[in-house]
């Protein structure tokens, strides 16, 4: 049996506007959360001791992490090079750069040579050497359309045809890895994927419409004793027979990640028997507060009842609260801060509710009409979760409406079952 640890998606670097700065050492708090849960995910390698570590990718926010940062990490790390166990890196959609291969933030523990340390940047099978024998380590990072297609061969595609085109080819490589394995050894697929079955979280709003989704039927292959994912921030079990299973994010990257728990999995690995364990980490909470405080006669009290001082003690609070203008005299700013000071770090949204309504959508009648960017532009508007990739949003319904314009275009030369053009049919009518 090969006890593996299993951990997936650190963000090491975000959430910075959740902490604030640690005056003693000068970092954000928030860096020092990511830090000391990172370092119980190590402490547990070691203490067991497991015979192989499973990176799952997504190390830091972007390629290029600072360098106090990237030393935080590789300082965790390293313990387990220390201790000699084998470890797998592999390479998630936030650690790609836009320079292609071996542009991966992760690279450089291949291109130090760090004993033990292998970085999954390509679909590759590695037989790796444990204390309890061999194992086979698929590794399949982040997939962008440029990995398998060429640009001739999307022209013109839609994203569905796409996908479709993606996962054919993908299945053949896949394959071909397969074919390859050795049926005596326990073998793991590592892969990080946005799996068709999976229930999304804060993945959704990190990588919206920036990739592909991978088949399950893809993955729970008889072949593989264990499939360990990374991407989606929510643990979550896809299969039992072989287990598929993403650890989730060791911390809470944003709000979106409020209720979820944290933490990493612990795999027996055995032939045909693995069995695996979710194991919850003590990380920070996030608390939402939301109250409606307009139809209350007594706003003040109805606030100060909510903040409970259990709820708020160390955790990253947000206060939503909707009131009336007239009710303004009666919110007590001053003693909200001062009960929210329990709190490791707080905002607060006041919402004023005008007696017209909260919709800030444009009248619609018959001499009002909108068109369908002006119409996506007025639901963005109305959507505060979603104001950072708004500009994104925007331009990809550009691109898309743009890209239906250019497809009923005739095709020049062969106009002979073309319409007449417009301006002619209206001279006719004149
Ligand atoms: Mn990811």
């Amino acid at each position: 049996m090969i006890k593996v640890l299993h951990l997936s998606d650190i963000h090491m670097g975000s959430g910075f506007s959740h902490g604030r700065v640690n005056p003693e050492t000068g970092l954000n708090t928030r860096l020092e959360d990511f830090i000391q849960t990172l370092g119980q995910c190590i402490d547990r390698a070691l203490s067991e001791p497991v015979d192989l570590v499973l990176f799952g990718g997504d190390a830091f926010p972007d390629a290029t992490p600072p360098p106090y940062v990237h030393q935080a990490f590789a300082s965790q790390f390293r313990r387990l090079a220390d201790a000699a166990i084998p470890t797998v890196l592999l390479v998630g959609n936030h650690d790609q750069h836009s320079q292609g291969q071996g542009g991966a933030s992760l690279c450089i523990y291949r291109t130090l040579g760090v004993p033990g340390f292998v970085v999954g940047d390509r679909l590759e099978t590695h037989r790796i050497q444990t204390r309890q024998g061999w194992v086979q380590v698929v590794t399949l990072p982040w997939l962008t359309r440029s990995t398998l297609l060429t640009r001739p061969d999307v022209e013109g595609m839609s994203m569905g045809d796409v996908n479709q085109v993606l996962s054919d080819r993908l299945r053949v490589a896949l394959e071909g890895e397969i074919r390859q394995l050795d049926e005596t050894l326990p073998t793991i697929l590592l892969a990080h994927a946005m799996v068709d079955t999976a229930m999304f979280g804060a993945e959704r709003f990190l990588a919206v419409g920036k990739g592909f989704t991978l088949p399950m039927t893809l993955l729970a292959r008889p072949c593989f004793d264990y499939v360990a994912l990374g991407h989606v921030h929510r643990h979550q079990v896809l299969c039992e027979q072989p287990p598929v299973v993403y650890p989730g994010s060791i911390e809470r990257v944003d709000f979106s990640e409020e209720k979820e728990d944290k933490g990493y999995v612990l795999v027996d690995l055995q032939k045909d028997d693995t069995r695996f364990e979710f194991c919850p980490l003590p990380v920070r909470p996030f608390r939402t507060i939301e109250l409606d405080l307009t139809q209350s006669q007594d706003p003040e009290r109805k606030l100060l009842a909510a903040l409970k001082p259990e709820l708020i003690e160390a955790a990253v609070v947000r206060l939503i609260y909707y009131f009336r203008a007239e009710q303004l005299e009666q919110i007590p700013t001053i003693a909200l801060h001062e009960v929210l000071a329990l709190a490791h770090t707080y905002t607060i949204q006041a919402e004023l509710v005008s007696e017209q309504g909260r919709s800030r959508l444009p009248e619609l009648d018959v001499a009002h009409q909108l068109d369908p960017l002006e119409a996506l532009h007025c639901y963005l508007a109305n959507r505060d979760d979603l104001q950072e990739l708004q500009a994104d949003i925007l331009q990809a319904a550009q691109g898309l409406l743009t890209q239906e314009a250019v497809e009923f275009l005739p095709i020049a030369g062969d106009d002979r079952e073309s319409p007449p053009p417009v301006e002619d049919k209206q001279l006719k009518l004149l």
